[in-house]
């Protein structure tokens, strides 16, 4: 017996609800990191300046600032960088493959303290 053209179409349909539904299964997972920490930036500090994390779980950071631009990077992680900006939540994700500690800091000069402006990424087996 022949499938009918209603038939053709009715398993057409369950195709594209299937596909498209798969699509933003990936699509909801890639907006579901594993964890958010908040992180605030002011003159000269990050808090909190010690962040633990798991090694390979990606980790969303989310900047503000309290007063003026700064910026952050981790120079032994993928040279992973952000400009984080006074009003305006900066995400960065990160990921460590191998436990130790990952110094960060400011890398945008924001006065005298500017230096002092550090922190460490802590990564736990
Ligand atoms: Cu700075």
């Amino acid at each position: 017996m022949k499938p009918t053209k209603d038939t053709l179409r009715h398993i057409l349909v369950t195709i594209v609800v299937f596909v498209l539904s798969l699509f933003a299964a990936s699509l909801f997972a890639a907006d579901q990191p594993d964890q958010v920490i908040k992180v605030t930036a002011k003159k000269f500090e990050y808090s909190p300046n010690e962040i633990r994390i798991k090694k390979g779980v990606s980790v969303v950071l989310e900047f503000t600032s309290l007063d003026r631009v700064h910026g952050f990077t981790i120079p032994d992680l993928g040279g992973v960088r952000a400009t984080i900006e006074p009003g305006k939540a900066t995400r960065v994700t990160i990921m460590a493959p191998k436990a130790g500690t990952y110094e960060f800091h400011c890398d945008l000069f924001c006065g005298e303290g500017h230096e002092g402006m550090t922190g460490k990424i802590i990564v736990e087996d």
